[in-house]
């Protein structure tokens, strides 16, 4: 069907270049034995590579799959009000089509959005890891990343309360590396023959399916409270980390422990972090529920409008690297994916920067079609023994193959590698190439032993690292170095500022109270109870029950550093929407607002003009907006009275009031706040207490451009 589409689109004269392909590369008898992996066509950047596949309708005559010119506009039938013919082919294809455009979405994970960038390596790591990516100073490689949620399906809404998916691909000179994290670094269990059991329980009641993309149901918390170790990313799911402001502002964990190889074998362990170079940032739960009205699309739009306007999201590649002898030395063990390595015991290396700096052209194609997989290693990285990890690299493969319906999903342009794939695997659905290789099978002489076996010594290949070694009795049992999923539970709420503790307390209490069991009801409270006594107090209070008895057995006050959204001031505040909420019929963009959009927009941040209709440079109006669009918002002056006067609840432009409810939830979701002139006037009806953290007032509204940008960069003023 590709290649038909390919031809079609050339025979109607539409642009498309020569389909470049893999496996058309000379078969790699001509080649000398370490050859680099170079394409013939010696393209790398994305931009070259998916050219090649990209379909340009402009100027062409619409035509068949097959590329015959064509209407299809109305079906072929007998006479003007007879049924529809067999014969209609037309008609046959283009519903066909369309019966057959989706896949299956993914069993998680489902709803996402991606971007292309590039990875730059900060130096070159060649000490520590054979990668080549990271084999010198500047050294450049394309990547794609893809965002989501977990639980939700594919149409569900961004800001759902849940872990976000960080997965991303590098198209390395040496093949695709994928990391398919998240942004929380551990995971709710140690052995991936439960992930079934968390995804049946975490997913909708499956006799209603309901709740979409939601945990507050009893499933889910009767998991959670059956097996402790989902103790840890549940409160870090249910702190900030699970409902981020933007993809931008998150950080991304490789949350396994992986292994570096060098060249000659030796190794380290490693876990991975993506640090936001735009800085942590999150939604209050009650504006992420507004969010998820008002706008399910909040994170996937704010990711490609900020790529589209040129304020490219960056984030640090950071590895903390420990040695072999330390899998225990830190009184955990570092194949459990439930526990992080305090940044007090490792701190982490700076590696290189990646930068997100292309859009999809096409969300099917790229974002839907992009198939990752922690299988997707490169030379000079290994695995570690990890439960988890070990049984992702079985599912990974196997779900792919089901969404795409056959092996050769690899051979799809976002897929693909960006070298020459040369290997003796052939046929299956959809096979894109034409592989001239008759000798398909090795050891060969037909085809002069091509393609040749890669190792460690010969043709740059992959390898084991040499130092692994297994031994034991089989066993069907939780290694006993997994067994305290408590401490760190507790070392993440200890860390936290109280504002967040009582956030996180307020997300279990949303969840709990939502139960219908008081068996889960109570269980929970237990396991609460081995984290901190505090919390689930706390929590029984709301549920009108009674925490068990403290037990100090389980209490620590350890504390850790960057595990907090809230502590550290944003470091950019590209992206950032302001909104000024004034009357069109004062308003000119010549009035001071203006100076103000000009010193905002150095910042990065956009200045959205808000009034009762479309006028003189208005940019919405109050009809279709609220506070969750704003990161922070600027009364003009004179406009109080659509906050106060009769303007505010008589005018049939806009909902009754809602000037003055943009302000007040603004306000109350702990957004910088600000009054022009008189319009402080309207702080008073809002319940905004003038002088309070975060809330400005200025003569002239050029004068608040250093006021915002420090309340911004607070983000939050709780
Ligand atoms: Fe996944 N996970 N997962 N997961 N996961 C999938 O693969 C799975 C786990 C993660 O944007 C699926 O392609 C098992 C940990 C991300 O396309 C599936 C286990 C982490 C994405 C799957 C885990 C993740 C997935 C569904 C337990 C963080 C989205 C579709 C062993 C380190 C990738 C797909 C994208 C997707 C299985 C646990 C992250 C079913 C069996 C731990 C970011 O194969």
């Amino acid at each position: 069907m590709f290649l038909h589409t390919l031809l079609a689109a050339f025979v109607a004269g539409a642009h498309v270049a020569s389909a470049a392909c893999p496996y058309m590369e000379s078969d790699a008898r001509d080649l000398p034995a370490d050859h680099p992996p170079v394409r013939r066509d010696g393209s790398t950047s994305t931009d070259d590579f998916l050219q090649k596949y990209e379909i340009d309708d402009s100027n062409a005559y619409l035509t068949s799959d097959v590329g015959g010119p064509f209407s299809d506009q109305n079906s072929l039938s007998a006479g003007d009000r007879g049924p529809t013919l067999l014969e209609d082919f037309i008609f046959r294809q283009k519903i066909t089509h369309f019966d057959h455009e989706r896949v299956p979405e993914r069993a998680v994970h489902a709803r996402g959005a991606g971007a292309h960038g590039v990875f730059e390596s900060y130096g070159d790591y060649s000490n520590i890891t054979g990668a080549s990516f990271l084999g010198s100073a500047g050294k450049q490689t394309p990547v794609f990343i893809r965002f989501s949620t977990v639980a939700g399906s594919r149409g569900s809404a961004d800001t759902a309360r849940d872990v976000h998916g960080y997965a991303i691909r590098f198209y390395t000179d040496e093949g695709n590396f994928d990391i398919v994290g998240n942004n929380i670094p551990v995971f709710f269990i140690q052995d991936a023959i439960l992930f079934p059991d968390l995804i049946h329980a975490v997913k909708p009641m499956p006799d209603r399916e309901i709740p979409q993309a939601a945990t507050a149901h009893d499933s889910a918390w009767d998991f959670f409270s059956q097996q402790p170790s989902a103790l840890h990313t549940l409160f870090w799911a249910m702190s900030g980390h699970g409902t981020v402001r933007s993809y931008r502002h998150m950080d991304g964990w490789g949350v396994h422990t992986f292994r570096f190889v060098t060249d000659d074998g030796k190794t380290k362990l490693v876990k991975f972090r993506f640090k936001t170079l735009q800085g942590k940032a999150s939604l209050l739960w009650e504006e992420a529920q507004v969010t998820a009205g008002k706008n399910a699309d909040f994170h996937r739009q704010d990711l490609f409008d900020s790529i589209e306007k040129g304020q490219y999201p960056e984030y640090e590649f950071q590895a903390q690297i420990m040695e072999e002898d330390d899998q225990l030395r830190f009184g955990f063990d570092l194949l459990d994916p439930t526990k992080i390595v305090p940044e007090e015991l490792v701190p982490f290396t700076p590696l290189g920067k990646l930068t997100l700096n292309r859009n999809p052209r096409n969300y099917f194609a790229e974002t839907e079609q992009v198939m990752f997989q922690p299988g997707h290693i490169v030379r000079g990285i290994d695995f570690t023994e990890d439960p988890l990890l070990q049984g992702r690299l079985f599912s990974y493969l196997d779900t792919q193959i089901n969404r795409h319906g056959g092996p050769n999903f690899e051979q799809l342009p976002i897929n693909q590698p960006r070298v020459p794939v040369h290997n003796n695997n052939r046929d299956g659905a959809a096979q894109m190439f034409i592989p001239l290789n008759t000798a398909a099978y090795s050891p060969n002489t037909l085809n002069s032993g091509s393609p040749r076996q890669a190792n460690q010594t010969t043709g740059k290949g992959f390898f084991t690292a040499p130092n692994r070694s297994v031994t034991g009795n089989l066993v069907r049992a939780v290694s006993s170095t997994f067994a305290d999923v408590w401490s760190q539970p507790r070392l993440f709420f200890n860390s936290l500022t109280a504002v967040e503790q009582q956030f996180v307390i307020n997300a279990i209490r949303f969840e709990t109270s939502q139960l219908k069991s008081s068996v889960v009801k109570n269980n929970v409270l237990i396991q609460l109870n081995r984290v901190s006594h505090d919390v689930a107090v706390r929590v029984a209070s709301a549920l009108g029950l009674t925490a068990p008895e403290a037990d100090p057995k389980f209490y620590h006050n350890n504390t850790t550093k960057g595990v907090s959204v809230a502590q550290d001031p944003l470091l950019k505040l590209h992206g950032l929407k302001v909104g000024y909420l004034t009357r069109s019929s004062t308003y000119t963009s010549s009035s001071p607002a203006g100076t103000l959009k000009s010193a905002l927009a150095r910042l990065n941040v956009d200045l959205v003009v808000v009034a009762d209709r479309l006028a003189n440079g208005v940019n919405q109006t109050y009809s279709a907006t609220d506070a969750s669009g704003f990161d922070a918002v600027i009364i003009a002056d004179g406009a109080e009275s659509l906050f106060t006067g009769a303007n505010s609840t008589l005018s049939t432009l806009y909902p009754a009031g809602r000037p003055l409810q943009i302000l007040g939830d603004s306000y109350r979701w702990g957004k910088p706040v600000a009054a022009v002139g008189s319009g402080s006037k309207a702080f008073a009806a809002a319940g905004v207490k003038s002088g309070a953290p975060g809330v400005y007032t200025a003569a002239d509204a050029g004068a608040l451009a250093g006021d915002l940008e420090k309340g911004l960069k607070t983000f939050k003023f709780l």
